[in-house]
C-alpha cells in the first residue's frame, strides 16, 4: 500500500509562531488530509515541530533569564496550540530535545564518522546567528547577511569536526537531475542544481563555543551543528512514534525558499553519506509580504495565527491565506482585503447558499446521498500543491450552483413540494461534492456541510460564516 509521509520545517523556538510558520504547516495539513482521505489514515504520517538547539535559542533564552530548556518547554506548547486553534492535523509534534532524537543522530553521526565522511579542521569565517550559518562572501550585503541586517555577523575561529559535502555533490546533482529527488518548484531546482555546479565545499558540522546541543559523541568538547541534527529530525520521527519506522524515506518535505540549499543539498548528501534513503520530494514555496512589506519585528507586522483565527475563524483563516496567491510563488498577504475577500467568498458566497438551499429543504423528505469521486482535475491539482486553483475551482461551481439557483427560482414552488425538491436537488449534491473537496481545506465547515446535506431530512441551521 501507498504510503505518504509529509513534513514541516521543524521552528526555531526562539520566538513565538507567526502567520509564516502557519503558512507552510496549512500546506502540509491540507495534504495530509487529502491523502488521508486517498489513502487511509493509518497510510499517512504528518509531522511538524520545533527546532530547539542552538546559539538562537540560547541567546534567546538567556535575554528571558530562562535556561534554554526552560525556554524550548516554554515557547513549544505555543507552537502546538497555534496548531490546534488553525485545525492543524499533525500526527506527531516532533521536539529536538527529545532523548530520543539526541540519541538517534549520535549513532548516525558515529556511523558517518566511523567510515572516514567527517574529519577534524579549523573553521574560520563570519558566523549569522539569525540564520544559524557561516556566511560566504555570496551570501553577504554590505559585509551583512541580508535576512538579518541588524545583526553583526561573528567572526568564529575554532577547531571544528567538517563533513565532506564536496564528495557527494555530483551524487546529489544526478539524483536531483534525474528525478530520484524532486526539487520543486522548477525555478528552486535550478538554483540548486546552479549552485551546486558552481562547486561546493566541505561544512563544518560541529561547535566548540555554542554548550546548547547534541554532543559530538567522540568529542564531548563539540556540539552538533544546530542545521544538521535538525534536518536529521525527519527520520528520526519515524523511530520515534510507535509502528511509524517503514514511512522513511518521506514523500515531500514542504518549506519556504529561504532553507531550500539545507534541504536539497546538505541534507541529501548527509543522508548519502548515512546510508540511510532519500526524501522523494523538497518543495520550497516563495516568502510572502504582509500588504506590500516585508514581515518583521521592526515593523510591527507579524502576525500570530491566534489574531487571524480570532477574526476569520480557524476555517476562514485557511480559507483566506490559502487563496491569496499562487502556491509556491512569492506573493503578499493583503490583509486590507481580507475582510472584504471573507465577506463575499464565506459569508455572501458558501454561507448564502447554504443557508438559502437548508432552509428551502426544511420539511422535505430529500433522501440521502454521498459524493462523487474526487475528479480527475481535483487529483491532479492537490497533487500538484495548485491550492488557490482548487478553490477557485470551487468557488466556480459555486458560483453555477447560484447562477441555476436563481435562474430555477425553487422558492417559487414552495407550494408544490416534489416540484421544489426536484429543482433543489442538483444544489444539494452540489453542496455534498464541494463539501468532500473543501475537506482538506476547512475541515469544520465540510464536515457541517456533509452532515447536514447527505441526511434525508435537511434542516436550517445557524450561518457558518457571520459577516464582519
Ligand atoms: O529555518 N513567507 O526555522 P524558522 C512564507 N529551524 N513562509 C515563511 C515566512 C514568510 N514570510 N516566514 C517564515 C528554520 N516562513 C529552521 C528549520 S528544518 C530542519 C529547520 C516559514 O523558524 C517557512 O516555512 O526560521 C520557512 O522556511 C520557515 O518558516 C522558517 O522557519
Amino acid at each position: 500500500m501507498q504510503k505518504y509521509y509529509v513534513n514541516t520545517p521543524i521552528y526555531y523556538v526562539n520566538d513565538v509562531p507567526h502567520v509564516g510558520h502557519l503558512y507552510t504547516t496549512l500546506a502540509a495539513d491540507v495534504l495530509a488530509r487529502y491523502y488521508r482521505i486517498k489513502l487511509g489514515h493509518e497510510n499517512v504520517l504528518f509531522v511538524t515541530g520545533t527546532d530547539e538547539h542552538g546559539a538562537k535559542v540560547a541567546q534567546a533564552a538567556a535575554q528571558h533569564n530562562k535556561t534554554p530548556q526552560e525556554y524550548a518547554d516554554e515557547v513549544a506548547p505555543v507552537f502546538q496550540k497555534a496548531w490546534e486553534a488553525t485545525n492543524i492535523s499533525h500526527d506527531y509534534f516532533m521536539r529536538t530535545t527529545h532523548h530520543e532524537h539526541k540519541k538517534i543522530v549520535q549513532g548516525i553521526l558515529q556511523k558517518m564518522y566511523d567510515a572516514g565522511h567527517i574529519y577534524k579542521g579549523v573553521y574560520e569565517g563570519l558566523y549569522c546567528v539569525g540564520c544559524e550559518k557561516f556566511l560566504t562572501e555570496q551570501d553577504m550585503v554590505n559585509g551583512k547577511c541580508p535576512l538579518h541586517p541588524n545583526q553583526e555577523p561573528i567572526q568564529q575561529k575554532e577547531d571544528n569536526y567538517f563533513f565532506k559535502l564536496s564528495s557527494f555533490g555530483a551524487q546529489v546533482k544526478a539524483k536531483i537531475e534525474s528525478g530520484e529527488l524532486e526539487v520543486q518548484p522548477q525555478s528552486r531546482r535550478n538554483e540548486v542544481l546552479g549552485r551546486i555546479e558552481q562547486g561546493i565545499e566541505d561544512i563544518s558540522i560541529s561547535r566548540q563555543g555554542v554548550a546548547w546541543g547534541i554532543q559530538i559523541p567522540w568529542d564531548t568538547s563539540q556540539t552538533v551543528y544546530v542545521w544538521v541534527e535538525a534536518l536529521f529530525n525527519y527520520y528520526t520521527a519515524t523511530k520515534i512514534i510507535p509502528g511509524k519506522e517503514d514511512f522513511w524515506p518521506n514523500q515531500l518535505q514542504l518549506m519556504a525558499k529561504d532553507i531550500v540549499w539545507f534541504h536539497a543539498c546538505i541534507w541529501p548528501a548527509l543522508l548519502l553519506a548515512a546510508e540511510l534513503k532519500l526524501p522523494k520530494a523538497i518543495f520550497a514555496h516563495g516568502f510572502f509580504t504582509i500588504n506590500g512589506q516585508k514581515m518583521s519585528k521592526s515593523l510591527g507586522n507579524v502576525i500570530a495565527p491566534q489574531e487571524l483565527v480570532d477574526t476569520y475563524g480557524a476555517d476562514g483563516a485557511r480559507y483566506l491565506l490559502l487563496s491569496a496567491y499562487t502556491f509556491g510563488n512569492d506573493g503578499d498577504l493583503a490583509l486590507d482585503k481580507f475582510t472584504d475577500t471573507y465577506n463575499s467568498d464565506l459569508a455572501n458566497g458558501l454561507g448564502n447558499l447554504v443557508s438559502r438551499t437548508a432552509k428551502l429543504c426544511e420539511g422535505l423528505n430529500m433522501g440521502e446521498r454521498t459524493p462523487l469521486e474526487f475528479s480527475e482535475k481535483y487529483k491532479n491539482r492537490m497533487e500538484h500543491y495548485e491550492f488557490k486553483e482548487v478553490l477557485d475551482d470551487i468557488w466556480a461551481k459555486l458560483a453555477e450552483l447560484d447562477k441555476y439557483f436563481n435562474h430555477t427560482m425553487p422558492w417559487k414552488l414552495k407550494d408544490s413540494p416534489e416540484a421544489l425538491k426536484e429543482a433543489l436537488l442538483p444544489v444539494v449534491q452540489g453542496l455534498v461534492d464541494i463539501a468532500a473537496e473543501l475537506e482538506p481545506f476547512m475541515p469544520q465547515t465540510a464536515e457541517k456541510m456533509s452532515k447536514q446535506f447527505t441526511s434525508a431530512a435537511i434542516g436550517a441551521v445557524e450561518p457558518y460564516f457571520t459577516r464582519i
